[in-house]
């Protein structure tokens, strides 16, 4: 195959060996993504201790890696958007000069993979012969990310075909370097379409087809293009009747994607089935009817272990017991993984690999990781497939919020729900190294995703009010809403089915709603909760709004909003002054 890289596309053949000679690996393997292929590195990381296999029986083909303790999570105060001008990343983005970017990088990775195999990894993102699919070529000194990039993409020959012919692709190298926190940067060049990722090995930070390509850089190519890439989940909702209908939901990382794309529906709702297109990054575009199509580029799930049980998400609980690579879990005695609220089993030795002691903290770590094929998932859908995508009926935007947001509430128009989107706010999970539980702002959820000026992203959102007269609703909703004393309002997980009938009924015409100055907000006996033994004050508490609160809100999200300077689009500014008059009117 590397000859025929030479004869085919001579200026990738050319970039592996300039990359080879200055990275000075031992090995060079180009992979062909085969079963094959996925089972020689497995058995080589059981030798080096990178993976334990997993009890046979309970858990086949499943894995364990444990990576550095420093490692765990995504890094966003050392991941940089590096282009000419600073201003095109914004104050939502770290930013580097790319030419220093890349003396940086380069100085690290010189013999980076001395004593290593260097893989190279051909993948497409979507599906392989759709129009809206990228293709791209990690290259990478981590057979564990080769692993991983095997069930979370299309990877291989196949790919690489498309490459051949395209001639378009992002090049990403990656280097585990030494693991050191000060020696780890992950750099993106939109518009030389590269990636640069050195000192970490976790998936946001390594998976470069992932967060790095799917969202940083896709979203780059399509403020140019005219399309959206966004961190969103998409899910099928079907009706007793047969009908079908696509929602995209963007939470930001940790907030529940997983949960609502593969939900299960409730006893009470006989007939309803969900199918699962993706639960992480969404890829929208118009058709040529105007008509919002959505892809998922990904082909796995790299999901939260912690919290995941029959409960919560029973399809994920089923779908990660075979075929599965599980990241910094706790194990039971007889070899079984084990997270906290597992609810199966008792932890013997915790995610670092010591006897488990809760006096030591938690037997997984709380951003805990499984890997596994999208195939794999009871819910899948086949539409996962399409080249053509699904149809988009809603946008949901939705984070954690203890207060002030309700349920769910529906935006008065596109440019209202955008600036809905831009106004999100959620408390911090482990998903990213941090402080936790503190609110910030997260546009959209892609605060650590967008890889250009926020005020920019806001203006491609609001541009496509003109293109199409077919746009999706645009809703708001929040699971985690809390009383006085700090219990959860809504059930959540499997029953927020509810909410999604809601919102389809909205988009159907079929019911009102009522008209508030934030949106409009279901009227209680619209949302079946009958069987659910809510007390009615709750709902009523979960379906309100203080409007003290929302007024400092709003002022809140508009200095937000204004911080952005001059490129912030009027049509922004104008929904905030519309809301802001109408709460301080009512
Ligand atoms: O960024 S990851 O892909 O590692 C997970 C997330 O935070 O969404
Ligand atoms: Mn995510």
């Amino acid at each position: 195959m590397k000859n025929q890289i030479k004869a085919s596309l001579p200026e990738l053949s050319h970039w592996i060996n300039e990359v080879a000679s200055h990275t000075n690996p031992d090995k060079i393997h180009l992979c062909d993504g085969s079963e094959d292929e996925y089972q020689f590195l497995i058995d080589q990381m059981k030798v080096t201790r990178d993976l334990i296999e997993l009890d046979k029986d309970s858990y086949p083909n499943c894995f364990l890696h444990r990576s550095d303790p420093e490692d765990v999570a995504r890094v966003e105060h050392l991941t940089y958007i590096c282009t000419p001008e600073k201003d095109d990343v914004g104050s939502n983005n770290n930013w580097m000069e790319p030419k220093d970017a890349h003396a940086k990088m380069d100085k690290l990775f010189e013999n980076s993979m001395k004593n290593r195999t260097m893989y190279i990894i051909p993948y497409c993102m979507g599906p392989i012969d759709s129009p809206y699919s990228r293709c791209g070529i990690e290259i990478t000194d981590s057979p564990y990310v080769v692993a991983n990039m095997k069930l979370m993409t299309r990877m291989g020959k196949d790919a690489l075909k498309r490459i051949f012919k395209e001639k378009e692709y992002v090049k990403g190298l990656h280097s585990t370097g030494k693991l050191d926190p000060n020696e780890r940067f992950i750099m993106h060049f939109p518009e030389e379409l590269a990636i640069k990722s050195f000192g970490s090995g976790y998936g946001g930070n390594a998976l470069l087809g992932k967060k790095c390509h799917a969202l940083r850089i896709a979203s780059w190519q399509a403020k140019k293009e005219g399309w959206l890439a966004e961190h969103m989940l998409i899910v099928g909702v079907e009706n007793p009747e047969g009908e079908k209908h696509y929602i995209a939901c963007a939470f930001p990382s940790a907030c529940g994607k997983t949960n609502l794309a593969m939900l299960i529906p409730p006893k009470s709702h006989k007939g309803w089935k969900i199918w699962t297109i993706g639960d992480d990054i969404a890829w929208l575009h118009l058709d040529k009817t105007g008509q919002m199509q959505a892809i998922n580029p990904e082909a796995g799930y790299f999901g939260v272990a912690k919290g995941t049980n029959e409960a919560t998400n029973k399809n994920a609980f089923d779908m990660i017991k075979k075929d599965t690579i599980f990241t910094n879990v706790g194990l039971t005695k007889n070899n079984e993984p084990w997270w906290e609220s597992k609810d199966i089993g008792e932890p013997a030795i915790d995610w670092k690999g010591k006897e488990y002691d809760s006096d030591n903290g938690p037997a997984a770590h709380p951003n805990s990781r499984f890997t596994v094929s999208a195939k794999n998932n009871p819910s899948y859908s086949s539409l996962a497939e399409a080249s053509d995508g699904v149809p988009i009926s809603a946008i949901v935007f939705g984070g954690r919020r203890k207060k002030l947001a309700p349920l769910v509430y529906e935006a008065k128009n596109w440019k209202h729900g955008v600036f809905i989107g831009a106004g999100m706010a959620s408390e911090t999970t482990a998903a990213a190294t941090g402080i936790k539980g503190v609110l910030r702002r997260d546009p959209m959820a892609m605060l650590p995703f967008c890889g250009y000026n926020f005020a920019d992203y806001w203006s491609h959102w609001i541009s496509f009010d003109k293109k199409t007269n077919k746009l999706p609703k645009i809703f708001h909703i929040n699971w985690f809403r809390k009383d006085n004393e700090g219990k959860f309002l809504w059930p959540g997980f499997n029953e927020n089915l509810r909410v999604l009938r809601w919102i389809i009924d909205r988009c159907d015409e079929k019911i009102n709603a009522r008209e508030t100055a934030i949106g409009f907000l279901p009227h209680a006996s619209d949302i079946d909760t009958s069987d659910l033994g809510i007390a009615q004050k709750n709902i009523d508490e979960l379906l309100s709004i203080d409007e003290n609160d929302w007024i400092e809100e709003i002022n809140s999200i508009g200095k937000y909003i204004l911080s952005f300077g001059e490129r912030v689009p009027t049509e922004l500014i104008n929904e905030y002054k519309k809301l802001s008059k109408s709460l301080n009117n009512n």
